[in-house]
This record gives structure tokens, C-alpha cells and sequence, in this order.
């Protein structure tokens, strides 16, 4: 026994399925071809304890440990917080053309942080860290934009990113 479906019908059902397969297909070729995903870290931290050395995180987003820094392999890791209204340290440099590690913690309320001509774009709960890991490949200076309203301040919320050549990085000395 076969249900009867009219063949306008029919033929609308396969172009809706064929659409869905279209769009499917075009996110994935995207994720696949610019890197463009979601932020997977989940990491719980006290965002009222952030300037506390004790505490979920342990002094990790202490004034004195954030910025730029870079390990003795030769990794670069920026350490941030984002409170109303700015990130903190307010101007960064990185290198160009190799990954860096942005580690940010909100201290109140949810922001965003986004860097134009980069995949960079990810919401800070307050609670979480948010950990992304990006390539510059253009070198220069470029905002650090909140993307997520955060109080009557947030259209004045922004930071700066120095995107140098490798040989010009210098990293904040001291830090681990
Ligand atoms: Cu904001």
C-alpha cells in the first residue's frame, strides 16, 4: 500500500530536500575551507575571583599575568579580560603568520570580542574561559570589537591588536 502524493507536491518536497543538501553542503565547504567553527572550549572559572591568586584558575587572569606571552617552544598565548567597558590590556602585539592562543575571561557581564579580516569571533560568558586559537595572516593594527551588548558602555568597547612581523615580536618578559 502506497500513500498517494499529489506530483506538485512531490516535486516541491524534492526541491526543498535539495536545498537543504545546497545549504548543508555550503557551511561545511566554509568550515572546511576558512576555518569558520564554533569556539570548543569549556572551562569553568570564578569570574569574581579573576584578580585572586587562589580560587577556580589559580591567578591564571591576575593583572600581572595578562598579556602576551611565550613559552619557552615558542608559543604565544594572550591572556585577556574583558569587563565593562574594555579588554584588558588594552593594546596587544602579536606575530603575524603563526597560531597564538587567546585565553579571555569576562569579569561581570557576557561580551563578545571579534577582529575584523580574521575568523577571530567569540562570546566570554562570564564563568568560562573562552579559548580560541588563530592565524593573523595580515599584519597591523586591527580593533578588538565587543559584538555582545553589555550595558550602556558597549558601543565605547573596544581594544587594539598589533599584528607585527615575527622578527619584530617582542613578548612580555617574566611570564610563564
Ligand atoms: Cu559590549
Amino acid at each position: 500500500m502506497s500513500i498517494h502524493i499529489d506530483p506538485l507536491e512531490r516535486k516541491w518536497m524534492w526541491t526543498i530536500a535539495g536545498l537543504l543538501v545546497f545549504s548543508w553542503a555550503i557551511i561545511i565547504y566554509y568550515a572546511a575551507k576558512d576555518n569558520v567553527n564554533p569556539p570548543s572550549n569549556v572551562e569553568v572559572i570564578d569570574s569574581s575571583k579573576l584578580h585572586l591568586a587562589s580560587g577556580v584558575g589559580g591567578g591564571e587572569f591576575m593583572e600581572d599575568n595578562l598579556g602576551v606571552s611565550e613559552d619557552k617552544n615558542g608559543n604565544v598565548t594572550v591572556h585577556m579580560v574583558a569587563a565593562r567597558y574594555g579588554f584588558y590590556p588594552l593594546h596587544i602585539t602579536v606575530p603575524a603568520h603563526k597560531p597564538i592562543k587567546f585565553r579571555i575571561a569576562s569579569f561581570d557581564v557576557l561580551h563578545g570580542v571579534l577582529i575584523p579580516f580574521s575568523n577571530m569571533n567569540t562570546m566570554i560568558v562570564p564563568g568560562y574561559v573562552s579559548q580560541i586559537t588563530t592565524t593573523f595572516e595580515n599584519e597591523g593594527d586591527f580593533p578588538l570589537i565587543c559584538n555582545e551588548y553589555c550595558g550602556q558602555g558597549h558601543a565605547y568597547m573596544y581594544g587594539m591588536i598589533h599584528i607585527v612581523p615575527e622578527d619584530q615580536f617582542k613578548p612580555k618578559m617574566g611570564v610563564k
